[in-house]
């Protein structure tokens, strides 16, 4: 791999996380699809020699719990969800290269051998662990057959995951009172010989590692400290018989007849932890586009393992450890090439609260596409809305104001009277040049779309279109072609040649995260083939001379229509909310905590120095998953104050917002930040306090 900027010499491989194949997709996952696929049109748009893969997660208890619960063979579910992403990514726009399987061939043949390799390096031994066993049904309880309490942070935690809380990886029989998924019972705990991969074998090489990879900011720092202290070995086999049989040695195997099934008695439930064949999807389907399209044109053993090329893994925030540090070990443990980034992602909420599958509060990917929208218009949201890292909020509002007033008033408008302009008055493009303002305008306009893409910024890149559609809707507003048709012909030729060169650039710069808009924009424009082969030098070149009447590119979301989707969402959540009532009627009295039944005086009341305050700068503190750095001007001085809401506000839009603040709490420093006050905040969501009238910052709270 090289460090340079894109476009490099090298091929490049574009991956998204594998969605686990155990259900319905949300926008929460399109988030990652969309950014991968918009990553890798970006990348090729600049001339990178691309391929962009992932596949779908076939193993592992999070298929096999829900299998279960419909009955039918993990294989079975799993291909069926598996066929249903397929049909899925394509109607956003997500079109991968390859989209394989894990439990297909070519990534079974390849997770054995990785494992061989690491059998033959050394990495692996065998040993004894106690693992939770529900006594009731007599078996295994992997992963996701138990849940307990997070010995790290505290937070509830399921099987082998921190999901609700520091988002660690656990592992077995690290969780605490556990409890079984199948039963409810208290887990107890059996012995059972397993397999290791060695970490600390690669301690120090990912010291290095973390300080070479690229990416956002998340996936670089949060696996410093994890790899400065002692790292823990990981379990790569479980007890369960869905899954990558773990490898014979190559003596035992090398005759077929002898060679492994799964019905073959005494090993026949210990496969592979799903974490270790997932990843390697990742080369696998690289594989199969290389099987598929021929070596000439893709060779993956070059950006892999034999050669030198750019990988680039995007995933949720939530897997950092597995592929920062899990993975690059298993990589180098086999002889393979390390990634060159690691973009993780932020999770999509839904009016300020986290999804719930559970609880059908979600934007479905069907729904969506059921409502007939453009999948564009999402792509937009789910790329712009926020930094790559943080959370974003979705809300049917926020989508409207989005399409209505990015796309509809400043890109579709301004393409829209542009064409029309030069349709009407010149059949096409007239015929003269460019000028030299607008050159140079386009030109920085590409600049801006190839620093944000090497910053990792898909909106840095994906603005630069949007600033360059403004800048042309100024443009014309300042240079008036309708009057100048009248009293200079020439002059009004040249400004409409300049918009349409304008028009032409912003299909090539936006095309990554507007395939379809941009599709329309370029046949409009009369051009040969596909928007989707232009490089960015197309920016530049003229259009035909000729073309027809434009259509508006995009459709106003109205209010009505805003409305009816609040509603839809909203029966839905209530109906989803009312059959999870009548199965726990107590639950949501249960939810809030008991009141306090000792008063206290209104002196003490009066001891509690509460202020107005309003935000004036809100940053991440590095190295925290959940802490962030509030600067709060409180009428009287401005106050560093550190707040538990990293991952539940969308930090940048927080400055200027008015919030309450207990300002004579006493000082205390955490992660070397000295926190001066307490920003008041309802519930596990933080939801701010905030003043109904506009009080002044500094005015006392009575
Ligand atoms: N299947 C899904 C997740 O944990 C998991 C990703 C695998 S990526 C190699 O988000
Ligand atoms: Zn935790």
């Amino acid at each position: 791999m090289s460090h340079d900027d894109f476009p490099t010499d090298y091929p490049a491989v574009v991956t998204c996380g594998l969605p686990y194949a155990n259900g319905d997709l949300h926008i929460g996952h399109l988030r990652t699809y969309v950014s991968g696929d918009t990553l890798a049109r970006s990348l090729r748009r600049i001339g990178q020699r691309t391929a962009f893969v992932s596949g779908s997660d076939m193993h592992g208890t999070p298929v096999a719990v829900n299998a279960e619960k419909e009955g039918v063979t993990p294989e079975e579910f799993a291909i069926d969800w598996h066929e249903k992403y397929e049909a899925t990514f394509p109607e956003f726009g997500v079109e991968f290269d390859n989209y394989g399987q894990t439990h297909d061939e070519t990534n079974t043949e390849l997770t054995q051998q990785f494992v061989r390799e690491w059998i033959e390096n050394d990495h692996i031994y065998e040993k004894e662990i106690q693992v939770a066993w529900d006594p009731e049904v007599d078996q295994p309880l992997p992963d996701r057959y138990v849940e307990g309490t997070c010995p790290y942070c505290g937070e509830k935690a399921r099987g082998d995951e921190c999901d609700e809380g520091c988002q660690r990886h656990l592992e077995p029989g690290e969780i605490e009172e556990p409890t079984s998924t199948l039963t409810g019972n208290p887990a107890e705990y059996r012995s059972r010989e397993h397999k290791f991969l060695r970490l600390s074998d690669f301690q120090e090489y990912l010291k290095g590692f973390l300080g070479r990879l690229e990416g956002t900011d998340n996936a670089r720092n949060q696996p410093k400290e994890w790899v400065e202290g002692e790292l823990q070995d990981l379990c790569i086999t479980r007890d369960m018989d869905w899954g990558i049989d773990y490898p014979e040695s190559e003596s035992e195997s090398d005759d077929p007849e002898t060679s492994r099934t799964e019905s073959d008695a005494g090993k026949e439930d210990l496969v592979l932890y799903v974490w270790v064949d997932a990843p390697i999807e990742y080369v696998a389907s690289t594989k199969q586009y290389s099987e598929r399209v021929g070596e000439e044109t893709f060779d993956w053993t070059e950006p892999w393992r034999d050669g030198e090329g750019e990988i680039v893994h995007i995933i949720g925030r939530d897997i950092i450890q597995h592929h920062t540090v899990f993975w690059p070990a298993m990589l180098r443990g086999a002889g393979y090439n390390e990634p060159r980034a690691v973009m993780a992602s932020g999770f999509v909420n839904l009016d300020g609260k986290a999804f719930s599958t559970s609880r059908n509060r979600a934007i479905w990917a069907d729904d969506y596409i059921d409502e007939g929208f453009d999948s564009d218009l999402l792509r937009y949201y789910l790329v712009t809305t926020g930094g790559f890292q943080q959370d974003i909020d979705f809300s049917w509002e926020r989508f409207q104001e989005r399409v209505n007033g990015e796309l509809v008033g400043n890109f579709g408008n301004f393409v829209y009277r542009s064409l029309l302009f030069a349709h009407r008055n010149f059949e096409g493009t007239p015929r003269t040049e460019p000028s030299e303002e607008v050159l140079s305008r386009i030109s920085e306009a590409i600049e801006e779309f190839s620093t944000g893409l090497n910053d990792y910024s898909l909106r840095e890149a994906s603005q630069a279109g949007i600033r360059l559609s403004k800048f042309g809707n100024e443009y014309i507003q300042r240079n008036e072609p309708w009057k100048l048709v009248d009293e200079n012909e020439e002059e009004a030729a040249q400004v409409i040649r300049d918009c349409v060169q304008l028009a032409k650039a912003t299909a090539v710069l936006l095309e990554p995260v507007l395939p379809n808009a941009a599709e329309r924009l370029w046949n409009q424009l009369g051009e040969d083939g596909s928007v989707h082969n232009a490089r960015l030098e197309a920016c530049l070149e003229a259009p035909p001379e000729n073309f027809g009447e434009p259509e508006a590119l995009f459709e106003k979301v109205e209010d009505d229509r805003v409305e009816a989707l609040n509603e839809k969402l909203a029966e839905r959540i209530d109906a989803a909310e009312t059959s999870a009532d009548e199965g726990d009627e107590t639950e949501n009295a249960a939810d809030l905590e008991p009141l306090v039944n000792e008063r206290i005086g209104f002196e003490e009341f009066q001891e509690l120095d509460i202020r107005v305050g309003e935000i004036e700068v809100a940053e991440g503190i590095e190295g925290a998953d959940d802490l962030a750095r509030l600067e709060v001007d409180i009428g009287v001085e401005t106050r560093q104050i550190v707040a538990g809401i990293k991952r539940l506000h969308d930090l940048e839009s927080l400055p200027g917002t008015r919030v309450v603040v207990l300002a004579n709490l006493e000082s205390a420093e955490l992660f070397g930040v000295e926190s001066n006050g307490m920003v008041l905040a309802a519930g596990e969501d933080a939801d701010l306090l905030t003043t109904l009238g506009n009080s002044e910052p500094g005015t006392k709270v009575r």
